[in-house]
């Protein structure tokens, strides 16, 4: 039985994964900070936590990631472990770089001390566009970051080559644009707003308080996504891939939609951050924009290209952004009031 090491097993693409691997008959080891029993809410809820084998590590620690790989010999790992809140990466970002770029090459240093044959998967992410200059991302398109999040994921990313080139490690870095689902933690502006706006229908919350109401990203839903994470890992190749659906949405749309689903009739009027909506039915507010959410540097406008993974691994997206929040406001509807965080 393929053993399969699954750093960040807590979140949101680690649960997702974990429930895939075990369906197929995987032994699934996971990576996790100590912490109380909240971080491991997603395993919970999917019904698998006590089939995976937790370890409590740090993968900024050379020798715990060290002991733990000579005692596992994992035949596949897939980093998902990082500070992956683009937000905070600007509050801390000593901490963001040590764990997304330090925490990287402890893993591969660790894989060549102990002479590895194993296959990696590394968490890369569209942050590292940035500041784009082309309308669609493929894989050969600049890298210009806008954060230190972006910054240390794309010197974990260039490692991630380097280290493939000279030492020849399996490893595969999946460059994917942000995605999302109904186990994305609350921080992130999808979920906070299907989240927030199921409290404002059941009066528990007066409006939703937003930041760049215009940027533009290529929302994915996550459980399409970790299938081709799946792919890249085992698969004979070791490549870096895009993974999105080639689709935008602005965060305004967003909104609009998840309002729409729960049967309000949302208006936007006004401009920059005097902009608000109101409930058509009632006329009362529902969303106000705070200027404590936009970013000391913004990335306005994402939207990848896939044409390579569809091309080598044959994979594509098969959830609708519309779908997607159809499942998330559904999900936040079901489990208003049942103390479900997904932290
Ligand atoms: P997530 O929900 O934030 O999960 C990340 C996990 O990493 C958390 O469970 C966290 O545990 C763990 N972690 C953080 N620091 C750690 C450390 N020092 N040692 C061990 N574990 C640590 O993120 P996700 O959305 O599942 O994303 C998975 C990966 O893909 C991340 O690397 C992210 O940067 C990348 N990515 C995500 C997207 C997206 O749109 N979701 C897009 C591109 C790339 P704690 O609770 O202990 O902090
Ligand atoms: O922001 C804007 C915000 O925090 C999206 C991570 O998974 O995807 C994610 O990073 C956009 C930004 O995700 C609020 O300014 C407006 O333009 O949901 P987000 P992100 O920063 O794109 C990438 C691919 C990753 O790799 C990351 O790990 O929405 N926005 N108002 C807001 N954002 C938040 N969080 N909160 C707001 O109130």
């Amino acid at each position: 039985m393929k053993k399969v090491l699954i750093t960040g097993i807590f979140g949101q693409d680690g649960a997702f994964l974990a429930k895939r691997l075990l369906s197929q008959g995987f032994r699934v080891f996971g990576l996790a900070r100590r912490g109380g029993s909240i971080k491991s809410d997603r395993l919970r809820y999917f019904g698998i936590l006590d089939d995976v084998e937790i370890k409590n590590s740090e993968i900024i620690d050379f020798s715990s990631i060290l002991k733990l790989l000579e005692e596992i010999k994992p035949d596949v790992i897939f980093n998902l472990a990082a500070q992956s809140f683009v937000q905070d990466s600007f509050i801390n970002p000593w901490m963001t770089s040590n764990i997304n770029y330090f925490g990287v090459l402890n893993l591969y240093e660790a894989i060549r001390f102990l002479k590895l044959d194993c296959k990696v998967y590394q968490a890369s992410t569209s942050e590292m566009y940035g500041k784009t200059i082309d309308d669609v991302q493929t894989e050969k398109s600049p890298f210009n970051p806008q954060s230190p999040y972006g910054i240390s994921k794309l010197a974990a990313h260039h490692l991630g080559v380097i280290y493939r080139e000279t030492y020849k490690l399996k490893i595969s870095n999946g460059i994917l644009f942000n995605h999302e689902s109904e186990l994305r933690g609350r921080e992130f502006v999808t979920r906070k707003i299907t989240s927030q706006l199921v409290e404002v229908k059941n009066e528990s919350r007066d409006f939703v308080l937003l930041g760049n109401l215009n940027a533009v990203r290529d929302w994915g839903y996550a459980a399409d996504y970790v299938k081709a994470i799946e792919m890249m890992n085992f698969s004979e190749v070791n490549d870096d891939f895009v993974v999105a659906t080639n689709n935008i949405t602005s965060v305004r749309e967003f909104f609009k939609k998840s309002a729409e689903l729960l049967d309000f009739k949302p208006i936007f009027s006004g401009n920059n951050a005097e902009e608000i909506c109101t409930d058509k039915k009632t006329n009362k507010v529902i969303m106000k924009i705070d200027k404590n959410y936009y970013r000391p540097l913004e990335v306005d406008y994402l939207r990848g290209d896939y044409s390579k993974i569809n091309s080598t691994l044959g994979w594509k997206p098969e959830t609708s952004v519309d779908e997607m929040i159809e499942k998330m406001v559904s999900f936040d509807l079901e489990n208003y009031n049942k103390n479900i965080y997904f932290i």
